[in-house]
């Protein structure tokens, strides 16, 4: 069985639970002071924990897999291997000033005090950049520190800048980017690495439907070749005829962030009664 740890509960905890559920893997996840379940239908265990221990976990096998942001996981700096991007909880670390201070960028910070929860990866990066400043690292409100005197300057996550904003903050420099990922443990055995690959399996099906949406539209048949170059489909699109001589409905695939760029070309080419129909799952 594999053993699985997810944030109990915080910014990654629903798209974590999301995720799992869309790759057809059940278990409760309903009641709050539940620390493990056990799915009905898969053999995996899940472990609910804080995110800042998952890393570990994963590490020393008490978990075989976890989902963590990567600012955690770079952070704590754990033996894990990092299996997959999983596109949600997306956030950025940024220095961040008060909003008066000129700014000419990061060597304004020489000899300056910054107060992060994050002391390794903006170490990291002044050291990078030839800059030797003090870190306070504290484990929350950061965003506060310039205004009580404690730091000049915050090392913090961003994700809308409402809160810096609302602390009298601007960002100035985005140091690292993140986004949710697949961590599992350095060794797995061979039954729970075929555990990780069914996993695989299911996870690609839910990302690649999510990318993309099922196209019906109605063309003349004469439109079809020049058509079918915006939407190629999987393998080719579908073509049924209409009971209008002359005209046939065309089934494919499309690429969301294609769509809008190709749409006024399809239509050009005489397409009309375009429908757009999410898809589930896609397996290529
Ligand atoms: O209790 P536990 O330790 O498990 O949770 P936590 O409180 O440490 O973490 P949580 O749930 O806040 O965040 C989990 C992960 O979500 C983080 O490690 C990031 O990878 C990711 N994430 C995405 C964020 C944000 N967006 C985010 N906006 N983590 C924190 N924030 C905070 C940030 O610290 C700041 O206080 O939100 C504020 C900024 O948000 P904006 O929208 O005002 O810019
Ligand atoms: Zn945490």
């Amino acid at each position: 069985m594999l053993r699985i740890a997810i944030q109990k509960s915080g910014r990654l905890s629903d798209d974590s639970i999301k995720l799992f559920k869309e790759c057809g893997i059940q278990f409760d996840s309903s009641s709050s002071g539940k620390l493990k379940s056990i799915s009905a239908n898969f053999p995996a265990e899940f472990l609910f924990l804080r995110d800042d221990d998952i890393p570990g976990y994963v590490e020393d096998g008490v978990a075989d897999l976890g989902i963590v942001g990567e600012n955690v996981y770079t952070e704590t700096g754990r033996e894990v291997t990092v299996v997959h991007k999983l596109g949600f909880s997306k956030c950025r670390l940024s220095l961040a000033v008060p909003r008066g201070t000129q700014w000419n960028g990061v060597q304004d910070l020489q000899g300056r005090g910054i107060a992060t929860s994050y002391p390794r990866i903006l170490g990291n990066y002044l050291k990078e950049n030839g800059v030797e400043a003090d870190i306070h690292e504290i484990s929350g409100s950061v965003e506060i520190a310039p205004s009580i005197g404690l730091a000049d300057a915050v090392c913090d996550i961003v994700s809308s800048g409402s809160t810096l904003l609302s602390n009298g903050l601007k960002e100035v420099e985005v140091i690292y980017r993140s986004e949710a990922i697949l961590i599992a443990a350095p060794n797995l055995s061979e039954e729970k690495a075929l555990l990780l690959d069914k996993i695989m399996f299911r996870i690609k099906a839910v990302q690649a439907a999510q990318n993309h949406k099922y196209i019906l539209l109605n063309c003349p048949a004469a439109s079809v070749n020049e058509i079918m170059q915006y939407i190629p489909g999987m393998k080719a699109p579908t073509v049924l005829p209409l009971v209008t001589e002359g005209w046939v409905s065309l089934h494919s695939v499309i690429n969301e962030n294609d769509f809008w760029s190709n749409i006024e070309k399809i239509r050009e080419a005489g397409a009309e009664g375009i429908l757009i129909i999410p898809i589930e799952k896609m397996i290529r």
